[in-house]
């Protein structure tokens, strides 16, 4: 069982072949752009771009903000492949659909993922704009039996039962600190635990005061699924979260969390978070 709802290895390959046959790159390195941080893909030399409706098998992103496309190049002469916007739950797509690219990065020879999103600080030490390196997540939709990786197990990607016990490699945790002290960004990194909710729906006050109970710091709809998918197939994994806006967790407030913050806040930080990525990219490409 499971079979027919999923991509086949075979498939995957496809996608992958597709991409290997119109790029002389051979990228080790993926980066996943999240909302609002997708010009990182726009530093890329020797570009070679496809947009997601060209490439056999891949799903076509819906949201703004999300330019939909694959970027194949070079970030300070490291070849990189960059996911200019991503696959969300809340667009329709089941969670090994949203994953399936990460797949695809895998067999086309990509070892390390560079992860980012746009987060809701719930930490209360948090501030707009902070940057969140992920230390760990809490698999919301895992708890009520929705997985990634629901359905047959094909060993060619990887185990049937993985661990997720240091999804977050913490060497390269380690090195990313460094480049943000080097970066005098020190007052605004911070680490801690991501929560993904299914979304669209931005929380109520009560679930983000449960939330605050079991250990959450931001609140996000994304990621999770493409961290299980590339250490299911063992690749290292470094994530971080823009946060974009205060979580209100009090009646009092009459602000509400809206997309429109959510883009203004990524753009207003895009010039150091791109540098940020580019400095982690170098520290991902020397072990
Ligand atoms: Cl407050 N919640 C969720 N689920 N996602 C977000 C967010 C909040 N802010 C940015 N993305």
């Amino acid at each position: 069982p499971g079979k027919e709802t999923m991509y086949t290895y075979d498939v995957i390959k496809q996608s992958a072949n597709y991409l290997l046959e119109r790029t002389e790159h051979r990228p080790t390195i993926g980066v996943i752009c999240g909302s609002g941080l997708g010009g990182m893909a726009d530093l890329l030399t020797d570009r070679d771009v496809f947009p997601y409706g060209d490439i056999p098998n891949f799903p076509v992103s819906t949201v703004t903000g999300h330019a939909g496309r694959m970027v194949i190049g070079k970030l300070s002469n490291i070849p990189v492949m960059c996911m200019q916007g991503r696959f969300h739950a809340y667009e329709g797509y089941p969670l090994w659909k949203c994953a399936m690219p990460v797949r695809v990065m895998k067999l086309m020879g990509v070892e390390k993922l560079l992860i980012t999103n746009a987060a809701g600080g719930l930490n209360s030490s948090f501030n707009v704009g902070d940057i969140m390196i992920i230390k760990d997540h809490i698999n919301f939709q895992g708890f009520a039996g929705d997985s990634p990786l629901r359905g047959y197990n094909d060993e060619r990607f990887g185990p049937r039962f993985p661990a997720m016990n240091n999804a977050y490699d913490k060497d390269l945790r380690k090195r990313a600190k460094a480049v943000a002290t080097e970066m005098k960004l020190e007052n605004v990194i911070r680490e801690g635990t991501y929560v993904m909710l299914g979304g669209p729906t931005y929380e109520t006050v009560a679930e983000l005061k449960m939330l605050q109970i079991i250990g959450v710091d931001a609140v996000g709809m994304s990621t999770v699924q493409e961290v299980i998918v590339a250490r299911h197939c063992n690749m290292k994994v470094f994530a971080f979260s823009l946060i974009t806006n205060k979580c209100i967790t009090d009646y009092e407030t009459d602000d509400m969390a809206n997309h429109e913050e959510v883009i203004g806040v990524a753009n207003n930080r895009k010039s150091d978070l791109q540098e940020l990525a580019r400095r982690i990219v170098i520290a991902m490409n020397t072990d």
